[in-house]
C-alpha cells in the first residue's frame, strides 16, 4: 500500500463500514478501480460519480486518437479515475476539485497508481481557473444534480446542476475546443447537438455511448478536434 500524508476521515470502508446505500457501488469497487485493493481512497460522493477504470481508460485513448494532447485539464476530477488514465497518455494532467478531501483521495490514488508525478492538482473552483490555464484539452465530468438523473425518460443538460451544458462548454472553450463532457446516459442529444453548433470553429460533435460489462452507464460528447474519432495517434 502507498502511504500518503495524513489519512482524511471516512476514504477506507469495509463490509461492515460502507453505508448501506453505497452497497452497490462498494460491490463494484475493484471494477472503478483495478487497485482498489492496494488502498484506494474514496468519499461518499465520490463513489457514485467515480468513472469505471475501463471506461476512463476508453476516454483517454479516445483523447490520445482524436488530437494527442500534451496537456488535458480534468476540472472536476473527483478520486482521480479519469485522471489517473490520462496521465499514463500524455505528458501532463491538470487536475482541479473544489473539495479538498476528495482532491486528498485523488493525489493519493494516483501514487497508487504511479502516475502522481505527471499531475498539477489544484484545490479550486475550476471556473476561477480557466483564464489561467494553458492546456491542449479538457474533460468535465460534472455533477449530475445525483442519482435522481434516471428519473426522467430525457435528461435536460439546461436545468443539469449546479451547472448547465451551456455554462460548462462556455467555460472549457476558454482553454481550449477540445472539450469532452461526462453526461448521464439518457441525455437531450439536441441540446448536445445544438451546443456544438454554438462555436465558430468547429460545428462537430461525437456522442459515444458508454458501456460496461453489457450496460450502458452514460455518455461522452466529444467536441472540436475530439469530435474526429478516426485520427490515428501520431
Ligand atoms: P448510476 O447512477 O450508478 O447508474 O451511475 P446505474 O446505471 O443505475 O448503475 P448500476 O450499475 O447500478 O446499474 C452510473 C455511472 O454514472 C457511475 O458509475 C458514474 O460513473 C456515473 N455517475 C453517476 N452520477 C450520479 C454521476 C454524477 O453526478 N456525476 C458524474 N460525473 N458521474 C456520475
Amino acid at each position: 500500500m502507498t502511504e500518503s500524508a495524513s489519512q482524511p476521515l471516512g476514504v477506507t470502508y469495509t463490509d461492515q463500514s460502507i453505508p448501506h446505500y453505497l452497497n452497490k457501488y462498494w460491490a463494484q469497487r475493484n471494477f472503478l478501480f483495478s487497485k482498489y485493493n492496494d488502498g484506494i481512497w474514496l468519499n461518499e460522493e465520490s463513489w457514485f460519480s467515480a468513472t469505471p477504470e475501463p471506461i476512463a481508460r476508453s476516454i483517454a485513448e479516445h483523447f490520445a486518437n482524436a488530437c494527442n494532447p500534451r496537456v488535458v485539464v480534468d476540472a472536476f476530477c473527483g478520486a482521480g479515475g479519469n485522471t489517473i488514465q490520462f496521465a499514463q497518455y500524455c505528458d501532463r494532467v491538470i487536475a482541479i476539485d473544489v473539495n479538498p478531501t476528495t482532491l486528498a483521495c485523488a493525489q493519493h490514488n494516483a501514487e497508487i497508481y504511479g502516475v502522481s508525478d505527471k499531475i498539477e492538482f489544484i484545490l479550486g473552483d475550476f471556473f476561477d481557473y480557466v483564464s489561467h490555464i494553458q492546456a491542449d484539452a479538457v474533460f468535465l465530468s460534472p455533477p449530475w444534480g445525483g442519482p435522481s438523473y434516471l428519473m426522467a425518460d430525457i435528461y435536460d443538460l439546461d436545468n443539469m446542476a449546479p451547472y448547465n451544458l451551456p455554462t460548462l462548454l462556455k467555460a472549457s472553450r476558454i482553454i481550449s475546443p477540445n472539450t469532452a463532457l461526462y453526461l448521464p446516459r439518457n441525455s437531450n442529444r439536441e441540446q448536445i447537438k445544438s451546443a456544438a453548433e454554438s462555436t465558430t470553429t468547429n460545428s462537430d460533435c461525437l456522442v459515444t455511448y458508454l458501456f460496461a460489462k453489457s450496460k450502458c452507464k452514460a455518455l461522452c460528447a466529444y467536441y472540436g478536434d475530439l469530435s474526429i474519432s478516426g485520427n490515428i495517434r501520431g
